[in-house]
């Protein structure tokens, strides 16, 4: 089923997590991430909840969450397991390599329930292997992706250094895939010729309702995103802030999946 729908990423990934994800993405028909941005942990608990069916991962931001306890983010990660859901904590790591692997421990202990982890590379190469080396002191498995490019308007990820950050991570077994601009099908296009078939590229910057968002985000459509090149969408307010969170949710599910499929017919 996976074989078919993702086409050549999936004869040429050499990633189990990524495999994880195309087969969750293909079960589920859906081709989103949540961003879960909720302050809460029973905001949290009430969104895999409703929407824990129509969704392949789950982004989270730790460090925003009031009322944190380890014991609660327990259960939450929990609850992400048992609906099928990829963790992937969006800490955009940025440090030199020996401080993000301590980074990766401490009071929140990502490396013990994160999947995924974003990352800059603006510190040079060995912020993956800090990453990794973090993972690996768990005995634990993960993957790294990339800062390529950002949803935000006047970010500094010039073309040339987009450049730079996937003709590195592309040749590093720890780098899952890479972020690109889901707001610009144009510059994902672009991305995507860079980073080849292998790898991931997954995008914030989607919602049904394009155009700006709040405070300089910006919005593009979730089937043009996908038809660009977008592996997964990373959909946060369109869906913890709608008034029926699992309807939009299916809308987002639909809107990724049938682009895959018209993509790789
Ligand atoms: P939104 O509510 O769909 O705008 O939420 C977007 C989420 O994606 C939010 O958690 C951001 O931290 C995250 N994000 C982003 O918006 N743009 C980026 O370039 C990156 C992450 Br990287």
């Amino acid at each position: 089923m996976a074989s078919g729908v993702w086409g050549e990423r999936w004869s040429n990934s050499t990633s189990d997590i990524a495999r994880k994800y195309m087969e969750v993405a293909a079960r589920k028909q859906s081709l989103v991430c949540l961003a879960a941005d909720r302050n809460t942990m029973a905001g949290l608990f009430d969104l895999i909840e409703e929407v824990g069916p129509y969704i392949a991962a789950l982004k989270t931001h730790v460090d925003l969450v009031d009322d944190w306890t380890s014991d609660s983010w327990s259960k939450f990660c929990k609850a992400a397991a048992e609906a099928d859901l990829l963790i992937f904590e969006d800490r955009k790591f940025a440090d030199i390599g020996k401080i993000s692997r301590s980074q990766m421990a401490g009071i929140y202990d990502i490396r013990s329930w994160a999947d995924l982890v974003t990352s800059h590379l603006i510190s040079g190469p060995d912020v993956v292997d800090g990453l990794q080396s973090g993972w690996e002191d768990v005995g634990r498995k993960g993957g790294v992706l990339l800062l390529a490019q950002m949803s935000s308007r006047g970010n500094l990820l010039s073309p040339e250094y987009t450049d730079q950050v996937v003709a590195k991570g592309r040749e590093h077994p720890g780098v899952f895939g890479f972020i690109g601009n889901g707001s610009r099908p144009e510059e994902l296009k672009e991305l995507r010729k860079k980073v080849g078939v292998e790898k991931m590229i997954w995008t914030p910057g989607v919602n049904l309702s394009v155009g700006d968002g709040e405070m300089g985000q910006r919005y593009g459509d979730p089937r043009e995103a996908v038809l660009a090149g977008s592996d997964c969408i990373i959909v946060g307010s369109g869906i913890h802030r709608a008034n029926n969170p699992a309807g939009a949710a299916k809308e987002y599910a639909a809107s990724s999946w049938n682009a895959l499929v018209e993509r790789e017919s």
